[in-house]
């Protein structure tokens, strides 16, 4: 064992490797080189090579592999919160809509936006995401829903990338909802736009996976299914809104599929759990939906916990039904509202969250995984989820290399 110049090594921390359930090593040492975590283990077993005088002392602190937000839809332009006030003041849903909100709305303001605009105005969000514990992030397109925007949106979210210490994977969702110049005809819109954006944005390299949302007031599984089996020839991995708002039998049909996940999940029947548990698909829980949409039919934990289906946790971050940024805050909502345990919470923004983007390369604290951490101002894991809102981010380590 060498180390090199760059080994980066951090001592006297309380971590959560989760490695087997919160995999606890108190007072642990971590050694890390070349971006990679190289050792872990208590702080007087450290290997000779890793003992050093420029170790960064941790005094007790809790250190958790950094979180991973596998669900996404950051960038955008404008916000609804002009709708929001009109509903709490008495404005029915069709009022809303007639004044020129809704999703279609932000698909207005996302097509007239540069792609410079859309970057700035996704980082002061993506800042936040950073600022509470995020290093890897899924990027939807969705708020153009025609070629050229859909492809603006993905290059804006590749740049992020390049732009802040955050790891991004990007997602192709332009089957996310039908534009009005498609109103009624759904079927063209995913011949004319949803097929071949896929094919340009997968030819450009803008993509890592492709989304659908597979609803009453979005796609039906007739028409998903077409798109999936694009994604399939093109090698693309699938995953799948499914559930949301009511049960067209999304999750078993992205089983179908081997998806990497189906996301939301509220209207999920037994038949989809049976599905997704055979093909090893991910769930994954979105609270922060749930909460601002005020849904009453909550996704089924017992049931995915007794098919032991891995559940993932992620923020849904969008400008509509989850204006949210913070994961440790997504997280407390999976526990407060759905009943998940803290552990399966900081699972579900780790090792889960990294299945459901077909990451094999980090979301726990071992040998050979990606060097991506998080020290925390807390004694144990479950203050991750028992706060409203994170307890201080003391530092981040993303590849490696530390940062304020
Ligand atoms: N489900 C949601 O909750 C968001 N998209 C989706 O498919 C809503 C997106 C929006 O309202 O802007
Ligand atoms: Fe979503």
């Amino acid at each position: 064992m060498k180390a090199s110049a760059m080994a980066l090594v951090l001592i006297h921390a309380n971590a959560a490797t989760m490695t087997d359930g919160y995999g606890l090593i108190a007072d642990a040492a971590v050694a890390m080189d070349a971006g990679r975590i190289a050792w872990v283990g208590p702080t007087d077993a450290i290997p000779a090579p890793y003992r050093r005088s420029d170790a960064h002392d941790c005094a007790g602190a809790l250190l958790t592999p950094s979180l991973i937000d596998c669900h996404s839809h950051v960038v955008f332009a404008g916000n609804r919160a002009g709708e929001f006030e009109m509903r709490l003041n008495g404005a029915s849903y069709e009022q809303v809509a007639r004044a020129g909100g809704g999703i279609l709305s932000t698909v207005r303001a996302t097509r007239a936006a540069t792609m410079d605009d859309l970057i700035a105005q996704a980082l002061p969000r993506i800042d936040q995401m950073i600022a509470t514990g995020t290093t890897t992030l899924e990027i939807k397109s969705g708020y153009g829903l025609d070629l050229e925007t859909e492809l603006t949106m993905l290059r804006a979210a590749r740049r992020i990338g390049t732009q802040r210490p955050i790891h991004v994977t990007t997602t192709h969702l332009a089957a996310h909802a039908i534009p009005p110049e498609f109103a009624g005809r759904a079927d063209d819109y995913i011949d004319q736009i949803a097929i071949p954006s896929l094919h340009a944005a997968h030819t450009q390299g803008l993509i890592d996976a492709v989304d659908a949302f597979c609803e009453g007031i979005a796609f039906t599984p007739a028409q998903v299914d077409r798109l999936f089996t694009t994604a399939t020839q093109l090698g693309l991995p699938v995953k799948l809104h499914a559930e949301q708002l009511s049960d067209l039998g999304g999750a078993a049909l992205a089983a179908r599929h081997k998806a990497l996940s189906a996301d939301h999940l509220e209207y999920l029947s037994p038949a989809g759990v049976s599905a997704m548990a055979a093909a090893g698909t991910v769930a994954v829980i979105l609270p922060g939906a749930f909460y601002t949409l005020r849904e009453t039919r909550m996704p089924p934990i017992h049931s995915l916990r007794a098919a032991r289906i891995p559940m993932a946790v992620a923020t849904d971050c969008n400008p509509g039904s989850s204006p949210m940024t913070s994961l440790p805050l997504a997280m407390n909502m999976a526990c407060t509202l759905f009943r998940m345990t803290p552990l399966e919470a900081l699972q579900g923004t780790t090792l889960h969250a990294a299945r459901a983007l077909g990451l094999s390369d980090r979301g726990t604290i071992a040998p050979g995984l990606r060097a991506d951490l998080c020290l925390w101002d807390a004694t144990h894991p479950a203050e991750l989820a028992y706060r409203i809102g994170a307890p201080p981010l003391k530092s981040r380590i993303a590849g490696g290399i530390l940062a304020p």
